[in-house]
Order: C-alpha cells, then sequence, then structure tokens
C-alpha cells in the first residue's frame, strides 16, 4: 500500500533532522486583526462564492447597481478581483433574488431559484444558472427553466456523489415531500444543510429549521434520528443564526460536530438576538447539545468563516431584531434589525474558548452581508442590504463598500511559508491541479520560521449567502512526511494525505493550506479533488 510505503519514509525525514517540522510550538498571540476598506464592490454583495485564488463572483437581486452588464441592464452579477480591486460584471437574464449555489463535482457551479421579474430580467424562480471559473472567459449559461419547481430561499449541497442537492425554499410543485420541513414552518426557509461523514459510502445529511435538527439518509430518503431540540430560540430565517461543520480532523476519525450560534426568540425589532450556541455531533446515538454563551454577546444574521488556522471568525450580523427589509417609507424607514455586531470574535475548536479581544469594523453589515475567507489568508467581508432597491445615504443603506479584515495570525511579523510545488507542478493556481481521495501529495514548501511547526489542510470553500456556506468543509490533512532539503534546510518536502472520501470532503474544487506555527502560507492552492481514473 502507497501509504505504509510512505509511513517509512517519515521515519527516516524525522532522523535527518535535529528539530523536527512537526513538533508544535506556541505562536505569539497579542495581535488584534485589522481592518481595510479596499474597494467598492458595484453589485450589491448578496451571494458570493470563491471561484479562484484572485475572484469572488458576486450575486445580487434586480435592483439599480452601480455598473451595467452587455446588454444595457443593471448588472446583478460581477467578478471581484482581490488583487486589483476591480470588477467585471457578468450577464443573467433572470431574477436571482434570495437564491443558492454549491459546485458540481465537474468545477462548475451550479446557482439556481431566484424571484420576479424587473428592470429587463425575467423571473428567476425556476431559472437554472451555470458558470466554470477555468473557462477562458466564465460567465453564466442560464436555462430559465431549468429546474422542475420554483426555489426561492432553498439550501444547497454537494453531495458525496457529485450531484447537487436543493432542499427547501418553498418547492411548486413538490418534487419529493420532506415533512420535516413542513413540520418547521413557518421558520423553515434557507434550513441547514450539511453532508455528514461516513465510511460506509452513505448520503447521510444533517438537516435543522426552526429549533430542531434530524439526520437523514437521502439515498433511502428515511429519518434517521430527530435530534434534541436546541434551546434558546429560532435559529432559521428570518430569525437567522449561523451553521456551520467544525473543522473535521484524522485525529478524531473526521468525528463531526456542527456548532449553531445566535438567532433571535421573537420576530419582533427590538427583540435582543439569542447569545448562545449549541455543539451537537448529529451521528451519536446520544446526541445531546452542549451550549455555550457565543463570546458573550447576541447576533442575529451573524457570518462565520472558517479560518486556515481551525479557528472560527465570527462577523457581521446585529444584535437586535431579524432579517428583512426595513418597513415604512424610504425617507423615514423603520429598520427590522439594528445595534450593528462589529466587533469579529474567533472561536477556537479545540480549546472551546473566544477571543473578544479584536479590532471592530466601521461598516455595518446587517442583512444581505457575506464574508469568506481568500486565498492569502485574509477574509473578504462585503454587503449589508436591508433595501428592497438600491438606497444610499441613509442609516443603513445599499452597501457597496468591501473590506478585507486582516486575522491575527498575519499580524504576528513571522515569515509566512511558501507552497513551492504540489505533486509535481510548480505553476500554480493558475490551473486546478488533479488529486485524489486518500491519495499521498507531495508539496514542497520553503518553510517561514527557524522552530517550523507544520500542519496542513484543505478548504472547500461553498456558497455564502444568508449567513451560511453551503457545501464548505475544512478538513485537516495527515502530515505523513517531513523531510528537509540538505542543501537548505529551508526547504522542505512534505507528503499530505488527501481525505478518505467524498462524504468527508465534496468532490471538486477545494484549496490547500500550508501552516507553519499558525501562520498560513502566502496562497493557497488550488485543487480538485476526485477519484482515481484507473
Ligand atoms: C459539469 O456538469 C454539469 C451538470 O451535469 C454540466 O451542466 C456542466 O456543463 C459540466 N461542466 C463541464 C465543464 O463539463
Ligand atoms: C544538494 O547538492 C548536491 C551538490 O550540489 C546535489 O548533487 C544534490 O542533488 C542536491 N540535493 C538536492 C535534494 O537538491
Ligand atoms: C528552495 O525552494 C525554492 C523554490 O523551489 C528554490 O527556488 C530554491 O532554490 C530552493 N533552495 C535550495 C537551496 O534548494
Ligand atoms: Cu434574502
Amino acid at each position: 500500500m502507497k501509504v505504509t510505503k510512505f509511513i517509512s519514509i517519515f521515519a527516516l525525514g524525522i532522523g535527518l533532522v535535529t528539530t523536527s517540522p512537526l513538533r508544535p510550538r506556541q505562536a505569539p498571540q497579542a495581535s488584534i486583526g485589522e481592518w481595510d476598506i479596499v474597494g467598492d464592490s458595484q453589485v450589491a454583495a448578496m451571494h458570493i462564492v470563491l471561484a479562484s485564488y484572485k475572484d469572488i463572483y458576486i450575486i445580487d437581486k434586480v435592483e439599480a447597481n452601480k455598473i451595467k452588464q452587455a446588454n444595457g441592464s443593471p448588472a446583478i452579477s460581477a467578478v471581484y478581483d482581490i488583487e486589483t480591486n476591480q470588477v467585471t460584471p457578468l450577464d443573467l437574464t433572470t431574477d436571482t433574488f434570495c437564491s443558492a449555489g454549491s459546485f458540481f463535482a465537474n468545477g462548475t457551479l451550479f446557482h439556481a431559484g431566484g424571484a420576479e421579474n424587473g428592470l429587463g430580467y425575467n423571473p428567476g424562480y425556476q431559472s437554472a444558472r451555470f458558470i466554470t471559473p477555468t473557462d477562458p472567459n466564465p460567465d453564466w449559461m442560464e436555462i430559465p427553466d431549468g429546474m422542475v419547481t420554483s426555489r426561492w430561499y432553498p439550501a444547497m449541497a454537494t453531495l458525496p456523489n457529485g450531484n447537487v442537492l436543493s432542499a427547501g425554499g418553498p418547492p411548486q410543485p413538490q418534487p419529493i415531500s420532506f415533512p420535516f420541513l413542513v413540520d418547521a414552518m413557518p421558520y423553515n426557509l434557507y434550513p441547514f444543510v450539511h453532508v455528514m461523514p461516513n465510511f460506509e459510502n452513505k448520503q447521510l445529511l444533517f438537516v435543522f429549521a426552526n429549533t430542531q435538527g434530524i439526520l437523514f439518509d437521502i439515498e433511502t430518503n428515511t429519518v434517521i434520528s430527530k435530534l434534541p431540540v436546541l434551546p434558546g430560540g429560532i435559529r432559521s430565517y428570518p430569525l437567522t443564526a449561523n451553521s456551520i461543520l467544525l473543522p473535521l480532523r484524522p485525529s478524531l476519525n473526521y468525528k463531526p460536530t456542527i456548532m449553531i450560534c445566535g438567532g433571535n426568540t421573537v420576530m419582533e425589532i427590538t427583540s435582543p438576538a439569542i447569545a448562545s450556541c449549541g455543539r451537537i455531533d448529529p451521528t451519536d446515538p446520544n446526541a445531546q447539545w452542549e451550549m455555550d454563551n457565543f463570546g458573550g454577546t447576541g447576533r442575529v444574521m451573524p457570518d462565520a468563516v472558517l479560518l486556515p488556522d481551525a479557528t472560527v471568525l465570527y462577523v457581521n450580523g446585529a444584535g437586535t431584531g431579524f432579517a428583512g427589509y426595513h418597513s415604512g417609507p424610504k425617507d423615514n424607514p423603520l429598520y427590522v434589525s439594528g445595534n450593528p455586531t462589529l466587533t469579529p470574535f474567533i472561536y477556537d475548536p479545540e480549546t472551546k474558548e473566544w477571543n473578544t479581544n479584536l479590532a471592530p469594523s466601521t461598516v455595518p453589515r446587517l442583512y444581505h452581508s457575506v464574508a469568506t475567507l481568500v486565498s492569502d489568508g485574509r477574509v473578504f467581508v462585503a454587503g449589508s442590504n436591508p433595501q428592497p432597491n438600491v438606497e444610499l445615504g441613509t442609516e443603513f443603506p445599499t452597501e457597496y463598500r468591501v473590506e478585507m479584515f486582516t486575522p491575527p495570525y498575519l499580524q504576528t511579523g513571522l515569515a509566512r511559508p511558501v507552497i513551492n510545488s504540489v505533486a509535481g507542478f510548480t505553476t500554480l493556481n493558475t490551473q486546478r491541479i488533479d488529486v485524489s481521495y486518500q491519495q499521498t501529495v507531495e508539496v514542497q514548501v520553503t518553510k517561514g520560521q527557524t522552530d517550523s511547526f507544520i500542519t496542513a489542510a484543505i478548504i472547500h470553500h461553498g456558497f455564502v449567502t444568508h449567513s451560511q456556506s453551503f457545501s464548505r468543509k475544512y478538513v485537516m490533512l495527515k502530515v505523513i512526511s517531513a523531510q528537509y532539503d540538505p542543501n537548505n534546510t529551508n526547504n522542505l518536502t512534505l507528503n499530505l494525505e488527501m481525505p478518505p472520501n467524498p462524504t468527508i470532503l465534496p468532490p471538486g474544487p477545494s484549496y490547500l493550506y500550508i501552516l507553519d506555527n499558525g501562520i498560513p502560507a502566502t496562497y493557497s492552492v488550488a485543487l480538485t479533488i476526485g477519484f482515481p481514473t484507473t
């Protein structure tokens, strides 16, 4: 077996050097992060997806954004280049309002659903849209009646078999009835859906709406277990909480932990957001919620970002109210959420501790805000639009300012590692490198520090909207060996084992992160994970 072979090399690698790069060391932790307003999104960022190491696709709803698409209508989708902060419009013909997306295994992004017509756009309820970031000039291909049913506020997930599941968001007619979401009414929109790791090749989902979740087998269409009620209030849209699958670790045999934070108790403007989180392993037959105080601050509509060092950044959201547009006239609006939560928190799933001592943003980000990790380890934060149509110069306007948050791990002053090659390829990120489940992949790195501690992870970034990131997964990688180049002890050859199967990491586009003492490499590397072709 391949793996056994590399384990024997591991022993050699360690023998060559006196200080092992796999020995942990504490990184300095005095920094508090930094916010920079870096650009103008031109198109309001209701939905975003990381499309490459430098490009972010923005998708909005039909409204009079700042730039126009080719046919002269206001653009409702665009590419944001994080290197130049330039925005290029993309072409659409149907309304994308409160829709969803996820990647197919072949790297094409699937996006579907939406709402009514306007400004030259057709209704988008039943529209299926496709874009392939590796095309020479990527743009949308639309099939206006491509969906069997209408979808508005659906959730999506890339399944282990590479298909994309769309669930919830009042479908008409019902393709496959799902009594769980009927029971969860009226808080069943944008349900939380996460694919659960297993070693039996099952397509198991955790699905949560309102106050309760289930473990569901999609192939047999059966509810395997109904989990206990999560106490504290309602967690689904419009009392929007955040639900994530915490980083999966080989050392814990990829045991899944779901963490749901925030939300509200009632749909009232002055109601304080929930200051609690629940953690649970839905696959545990005796699953119980373990409660946490969300760092001591209530938030509704929080966004969570899984950082390369396996911690979780919470940004955006409000201290009171719920998701939705303002009521009342536009010159005297009554916002349904307020008290923007400007201070980011970082949660460490291992120690269960919160770092709340971070620099606050200056930009309120309420309904229709987004955030994603980018390839260089910073966090792209955009959106906020509690307005039915573009509205500027008001308290909570259509927000076009783009921020980058620099996490504390980039403020230590210590050098960052550099990835020089992956699986023999030295040209990185201009194409995606194909790898397979369980494959041992050789990675050459110039390390950052004298006293190194190398870790590695692979992240599928997912599709971000409404405080969710559909299909996102963070999987820590087994470092099988780390060997210094005898001619230059700053250069290392790593052997990394890719995740075991597609229930653990969805097939398709992912990014490889290498860290030295918790400090990520200058860039992550774009991979495509799939099955061996032999
Ligand atoms: C990927 O698969 C989807 C769904 O079958 C298809 O529509 C799309 O054209 C494929 N993309 C590529 C690049 O082959
Ligand atoms: C180290 O340097 C020697 C002498 O120049 C060379 O023969 C050898 O290939 C080098 N080793 C590596 C791993 O680059
Ligand atoms: C270390 O790796 C970098 C990138 O591959 C390479 O340019 C450099 O020559 C290497 N150093 C040595 C001494 O081999
Ligand atoms: Cu919405």
